[in-house]
């Protein structure tokens, strides 16, 4: 399988989507991404989308006959099947902590900064396609707060689980970018020099160069 062509399903604005194109780029691995599947758009929700992924969610890995959807997951099989620098720490505890900051980035930290915060600005909900800066400031202190944490597990690290970049790197990475970006950006990295240094160093890695870019390149 290792030849047959690997496509990411969905929008290259999507932090999710963006974490597998991460791991792509890192470990050299050729892609496409977009709706566009075999000559034909994919619509979000439609019933060829939810044949790929049943909750109607993106991203999904399609690799020749494969199919697979969690990004997590879709990282972690990129990292078994293809050659290139590992994602993944090979002693079984160092392993599991990589897996347990996916699983807490994919649910905690997702929900608190990208569907209660980044979205709001993304996506702006209120009378006249305005931002509700009601919902910003509502969820702005745990905004804080995770970063907060973000900044003790770093420590005086290279990556967000030590010394090797991990998929967890893919999945954080998109997020904090996104969050650097705000007209907030400052005020929210300011208290955590550290993880504003993170997100400096991971934009001009090679990989960030090329996937965490501007909106403009979307598809
Ligand atoms: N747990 C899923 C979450 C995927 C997810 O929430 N994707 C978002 C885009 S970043 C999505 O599909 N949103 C559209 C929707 O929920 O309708 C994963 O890790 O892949």
């Amino acid at each position: 399988m290792m030849n047959a062509q690997v496509h990411i399903l969905g929008p290259q604005f999507s932090t999710f989507v963006r974490s597998v194109m991460l791991c792509c780029e890192e470990k050299g691995i050729t892609y496409s991404y977009g709706f566009s599947l075999e000559g034909s758009t994919i619509e979000m929700k439609s019933k060829e989308h939810l044949a790929l992924h049943p909750f109607g969610k993106i991203p999904v890995l399609l690799h020749g006959e494969r199919k697979l959807y969690e990004t997590a997951t879709i990282c972690r099989y990129l990292d078994a099947e293809f050659d290139g620098p590992v994602l993944q720490p090979e002693d079984s505890y160092d392993r599991a902590l990589v897996d347990q900051w996916c699983a807490a980035i994919s649910l905690y930290i997702d929900q608190a900064i990208v569907r209660e915060y980044l979205l709001e600005f993304a996506f702006p909900k209120g009378e006249n396609g305005s931002v509700r800066m009601d919902k910003v400031s509502a969820a702005q202190p745990y905004v804080k707060e995770l970063l907060q944490m973000l900044e003790v597990k770093i420590g005086g690290a290279p990556f967000i689980c030590g010394e090797q970049y991990s998929i967890a790197d893919a999945l954080v990475t998109p997020m904090l970018d996104y969050l650097a970006n705000l007209p907030q950006g400052d005020e929210l990295l300011e208290p955590n020099p550290l993880i504003a240094d993170y997100v400096e160093r991971m934009r001009k890695r090679e990989s960030g160069l090329k996937v965490l870019r501007p909106l403009a390149g979307k598809k």
